[in-house]
């Protein structure tokens, strides 16, 4: 079988220690190396005067990574700048808060040049090349350009924004224009790949056929594959004696109280503001239920360089403060606001003691805590997922008490819809997403799109010759 190029804008092999605190992602993209063998590729995480281009090859698990420093500028233009501070917001609807900066996009293109230079000579003319996220769009088609002839695949782990949104960007044609040098384009919902299907056809007149999209000599195919969580090893994980360890240290803390439990990278995307004042509104409703529950919010500050992180970090803070001013007493504290990553099997742990496990992002391209949450409950007596409508997951995960996130009011309700739900509803619900979760786990996500790939065939050199004019 042929080998398998993974490249990300950062590489984080998964060791398989069960405590690190690695991402699903991660963690896909570990379980797929190992089994079809291969490199994975991507910035270091670190700075450099001057790009040299050499590359830090290292073996960890069987996995091979090979990984580049880039120079501030780099980091600055291209990461802070383009991916996080045009992309991002972008990509989850927030024009509001895009910043269009002609040398961010020049930062972008660069560093997209540079790990064209850099992974080329890596790849070996049968290899299955597989680009990873909104940091590198724009790689197939320097890969091309440089010759490569093989299969090029591209997975989108966010949302794409609807047409006009997009068509706020001042390149975004041309950006666009240079997805079409990969074979293959994954989204995780119909609803993304709709938006991306409408952008290409309506604006820039592209063809549809199928699943083919055609502009001028290029043809890519762009499927739904929706990412999964490894359903098994975290249903293990939850019952692993740490796991259980957290469990009772939760529940003791409890003390009898229902807990509701938040757990995301402290991003504007994830709804924290809307989901704290949803929490509030329930308890000015429900005095009678105030001492009963209690909120633990998990969120580790990502992205600190970039403003609008920053900002989101004061805001909630505040928030926190007035709510828990305002509500707490001698022996209740309605928020535990916690601002630290923990190891996965740690996170087993709380998922499973939460009753309620509260993901309301605002717009997300997948949302894998929601699986996580369901992966770690006990079957005999599961917790209630409220889940975002505008989360990807939830066009899987039909059987969550589904919620629209801006909404204070629905949060409030469905708050209450939980904690009273009866049992046999909760098993029901829960057995219901959790089939989903073990069918369309990770490794499922990674075998149907590179399948697909795959089956493409092989690219030829004069589409090579058109795609790099
Ligand atoms: P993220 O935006 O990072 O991912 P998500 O899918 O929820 O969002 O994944 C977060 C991961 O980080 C989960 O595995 C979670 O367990 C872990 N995590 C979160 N908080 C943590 C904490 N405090 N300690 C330790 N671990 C923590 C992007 C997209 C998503 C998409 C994924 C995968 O934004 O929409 O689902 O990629 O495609």
């Amino acid at each position: 079988m042929s080998r398998l190029i993974i490249i990300s804008n950062r590489v984080s092999a998964s060791t398989g220690s069960q405590s690190g605190a690695q991402g699903g992602l991660s963690v896909a993209l570990t379980a797929a190396l190992r089994e079809n063998g291969g490199i994975w590729f991507g910035w270091s995480g670190e700075a450099t005067e001057h790009f040299t281009g050499h590359i830090n090859f290292q073996k960890q698990d069987g996995v091979t990574t090979a990984t580049v420093d880039l120079e501030e500028q780099d980091i600055e233009e291209y990461y802070n700048g383009y991916a996080n501070r045009t992309l991002w917001p972008l990509f989850h609807y927030r024009i509001d808060l895009a910043e269009y900066e002609r040398g961010f996009a020049g930062g972008y293109q660069r560093v997209n040049e540079r790990f064209a230079d850099t992974v080329y000579p890596l790849i070996d003319s049968d290899d299955l090349v597989w680009v990873q996220d909104y940091h590198l769009l724009p790689l197939g088609q320097e890969l091309r350009k440089r010759g490569l002839n093989n299969r090029l695949g591209f997975f989108l782990h966010t949302p794409w924004p609807p047409r006009r949104l997009l068509s706020t960007l001042p390149e975004a044609e041309e950006l666009v224009a240079t997805m079409f040098a990969y074979d293959v384009i994954g989204f995780h919902t119909e609803e993304w790949r709709d938006s991306f299907y409408n952008f290409v056809v309506d604006e820039m007149g592209a063809r549809a056929d199928g699943d083919d999209l055609i502009l001028g000599d290029h043809v890519v195919k762009a499927i739904v594959c929706p990412i999964g969580i490894d359903a098994k090893e975290f249903t293990a994980l939850a019952s692993s004696p740490r796991a259980r360890l957290t469990y009772r240290q939760m529940r003791d803390s409890a003390v009898g109280r229902d807990m509701i439990v938040g757990v995301d990278r402290l991003d504007y995307s994830k709804g924290l503001e809307e989901r704290f004042l949803g929490y509030e509104r329930f308890l000015r409703e429900h005095p009678e239920e105030r001492k009963e529950i209690f909120l633990l919010q998990i969120a580790p500050p990502s992205r600190g360089e970039v403003g609008s992180y920053q900002k989101i970090r004061t805001a909630l803070e505040g928030l926190a403060g007035r709510i828990n001013g305002a509500y707490a007493d001698l022996d209740w504290v309605p928020i535990r606001y916690v601002n630290q990553g923990y190891a996965r099997i740690e996170l087993a742990g709380v998922y499973r003691a939460a009753k309620i496990g509260l993901v309301t992002p605002l717009r997300d391209g997948m949302n894998l805590v929601a699986k996580e949450y369901i992966a770690a409950q006990d079957p005999e007596d599961p917790g209630v997922l409220i889940l975002s409508r505008f989360a990807g997951a939830a066009a899987q995960l039909t059987e969550a008490v589904q919620v629209n996130p801006y909404s204070a009011e629905e949060m409030s309700d469905a708050i209450m819809v939980a904690l009273r739900m009866p049992r046999e509803e909760r098993v029901r619900r829960w057995r219901s997403m959790m089939d989903n979760i073990e069918a369309e786990d990770v490794m499922w996500w990674m075998r149907s799109f590179t399948d697909v790939l795959r089956a493409a065939p092989v690219a030829a050199n004069d589409r090579v010759e058109a795609v790099a004019s």
